[in-house]
C-alpha cells in the first residue's frame, strides 16, 4: 500500500483527452477502450456527438499518458441504417487474440441497447462479426483465451423489473454466434453497499499468477442520483466461472472536479486498462462525468494484494445474498 494509502494514482495531466482535442465539434469524450497497437497506446475513445449519437475515435500515445495524437484515420462509425447501431455505438472493449483486435461494444437500438462484436486488425478496417446479447444488454467484454473449446463472455443484462438490481452474468459459446451456459458471476449488492443497485465490467479481465484480475464499477442510487465508482475481484484462472474474491470497498470513486461534474455528474467508467512492459505498472483509462478521458496508474502486486485479502467461499460472500438463497 503506498504513502496516501490508495490503490489508484491519477495522472497529474488528467483529464489527457477533451471534446476540444478532436478536429471537428463534438459534445464529449469518453469511457475509452486501450490496448497496444504497433508498440504506442491506443485508445479507441466513445465520441459523442451533438447529435447526441455516438461513435469511436482513435488516439494514440507513445507513452500511454501524454501527448495523445488523434488518428485522422482509424475509428468506427455506426451503421445508422442498421437496427442495432441506429441510435450509435458506446463503450467499446478491446480484447487482442493473436493478431486480431476483438471489439465488444454497446449498440444503440431502438430495441434498447445490446451487445455487438467486430474484430479489426489496424482499427481502420472491420468485420462486423453481429449481435452476441440481445436488448437490454450493455457492459461486455470477452476473454482472450476460450474455456473447454468455448468462447466466454462477461455481459450485463439489465432486468426490465426495477428494483431488483443488475448483475454481472457469464455466458459461453462454441462459435461466437451461439451463447448459453449462461449465470450469475457477480451480483450487484444491496441496502447501503456501494455496489448494491447495479454492477458492471469495466476492462477486459487481465490474467495474473492469482487468477483473472476483474475491475468493474458498482453504482449506488443515493437522494443526489447515482454514483459510480471502481472495486475488484478476482476469478479462478482455468474456470472463470468461480468467483474466488471480491474486495469489499471501492478503490475509486468521483472526487476531482473533473470526475464529480459533467454531462452526468459522479461517474468513473473505465472500459480499457495497459499493464506496462515492467509487469507491474497498470494505466486504467476512464471516462470522467461522461465528459472527459483520464488515466490513473496502480501497481498489479498492489492490486492482487489488495482483492486477495477478501477470498469468497460462500456465497454470501460473493454477494449473492441480494439474491436470496437460492443456488445457481
Ligand atoms: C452507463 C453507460 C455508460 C455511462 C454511464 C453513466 O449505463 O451508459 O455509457 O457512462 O451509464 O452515465
Amino acid at each position: 500500500m503506498t504513502i496516501d494509502g490508495e490503490l489508484l494514482h491519477r495522472f497529474e495531466g488528467n483529464p489527457i483527452i477533451t471534446a476540444r482535442d478532436l478536429p471537428v465539434t463534438v459534445n464529449a469524450v469518453f469511457n475509452p477502450g486501450a490496448t497496444v497497437f504497433e508498440g504506442e497506446t491506443l485508445l479507441l475513445i466513445r465520441v459523442e456527438h451533438r447529435s447526441g449519437l455516438s461513435s469511436f475515435a482513435v488516439a494514440l500515445s507513445a507513452d500511454g499518458l501524454t501527448d495523445w495524437r488523434i488518428d485522422p484515420v482509424r475509428g468506427l462509425e455506426p451503421e445508422l441504417d442498421s437496427f442495432e447501431e441506429h441510435w450509435g455505438i458506446e463503450d467499446p472493449r478491446i480484447t487482442k487474440i493473436g493478431d486480431e483486435y476483438f471489439v465488444v461494444y454497446v449498440g444503440y437500438s431502438p430495441a434498447g441497447p445490446l451487445v455487438l462484436l467486430a474484430t479489426t486488425k489496424d482499427f481502420i478496417t472491420w468485420v462486423r462479426r453481429g449481435v452476441l446479447m440481445t436488448p437490454d444488454d450493455k457492459d461486455a467484454t470477452i476473454f482472450p483465451t476460450l474455456f473447454d473449446g468455448r468462447w466466454a463472455l462477461i455481459h450485463r443484462p439489465s432486468p426490465t423489473s426495477r428494483g431488483l438490481g443488475a448483475h454481472v452474468w457469464l455466458s459461453f459459446s462454441p462459435d461466437l454466434r451461439h451463447w448459453g451456459s449462461s449465470r450469475i458471476l457477480l451480483p450487484a449488492r444491496r441496502g447501503g453497499w456501494w455496489d448494491a443497485n447495479k454492477v458492471g465490467i469495466g476492462p477486459p479481465p487481465l490474467l495474473t499468477e492469482a487468477g483473472w484480475l476483474i475491475c468493474y464499477h458498482g453504482v449506488r442510487v443515493t437522494a443526489a442520483g447515482a454514483i459510480y465508482r471502481l472495486g475488484l475481484a478476482l476469478l479462478d484462472a482455468e474456470d472463470p466461472r468461480r468467483l474466488i474474491a471480491r474486495g469489499n470497498e471501492w478503490i475509486l470513486g468521483p472526487s476531482t472536479p473533473y470526475e464529480r461534474s459533467g454531462d452526468v455528474d459522479d461517474v468513473i467508467f473505465p472500459c480499457g486498462w495497459v499493464l506496462r512492459d515492467d509487469g507491474d505498472t497498470i494505466h486504467l483509462y476512464y471516462g470522467a462525468a461522461d465528459s472527459t478521458v483520464c488515466v490513473a496508474e496502480a501497481s498489479l502486486a498492489e492490486l492482487l494484494d489488495h482483492v486477495s485479502r477478501h477470498p469468497v467461499h460462500t456465497e454470501s460472500e460473493a454477494g449473492m445474498g441480494a439474491l436470496g438463497r437460492w443456488p445457481l
